[in-house]
């Protein structure tokens, strides 16, 4: 069986709860061709991608697949790219608040997602699930995370690859989707890597 390592992350911006990790937590340990390992990551830039680097050299997993909130979204949104950019418009979990600096000096300007994205989204639309490939992850924690997973894994068999969520209905804000929908999402996600 092939291993995949996927991730949620804990909640931030005053939220109770993090959609991104309920539906890691509640996947199976086998969907598809994978074994699936899953990890609960901090919203702190630079430390969450040390969590999966350090959870990888044990696993080696065939592939990383991060799951991240994206409030305001109204579809799964598996993402194209990952910039070198680092701004907080609120402070991290850790109070670190950047201001448009490299994530790396003098790094790559960008890296393009290894998982494939087109593919993902459309097994999820054709399940009657929203979905659509994204061009930005922003500029925040998730788009730290996968742009130092890419790097790090630049030229390696493991493939890298995020999706962003919506709000999920417990959290009352909108646009929002059922927590069962979005598991069901990331398990077509899996099942089309
Ligand atoms: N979403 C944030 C960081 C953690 C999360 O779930 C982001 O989109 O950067």
């Amino acid at each position: 069986m092939k291993r995949l390592l996927i991730t949620g992350f804990e909640p931030f911006d005053n939220e109770k709860i993090n959609p991104s990790l309920i539906a890691v937590e509640s996947l199976g340990d086998q969907i598809g061709d994978y074994s699936v390992s899953k990890l609960r990551l901090p919203v702190v830039f630079g430390l969450a991608a040390e969590k999966v680097l350090a959870a990888a050299e044990d696993l080696k997993p065939d592939a990383i697949l991060c799951i991240g909130q994206a409030g305001g979204r109204d579809a799964i949104t598996p993402e194209a790219v990952a910039i070198n950019l680092r701004h907080g418009r609120i402070p991290d979990n850790s109070g670190y608040k950047p201001n448009d600096e490299p994530i790396i000096e003098g790094g790559c300007a960008a890296y393009f997602s290894t998982l494939p994205v087109r593919k993902i989204a459309e097994a999820i639309e054709r399940e009657g699930i929203a979905a659509r490939v994204s061009y930005s992850a922003g500029v925040y924690v998730c788009n730290d995370l996968l742009y130092l997973l890419l790097r790090n894994f630049e030229n390696t068999k493991t493939r890298v690859g995020f999706i962003h969520v919506p709000y999920c209905t417990a959290q009352q804000k909108e646009p929002s989707m059922d927590i069962e929908t979005i598991i069901k999402a990331l398990e077509i996600a899996i099942e089309s890597i």
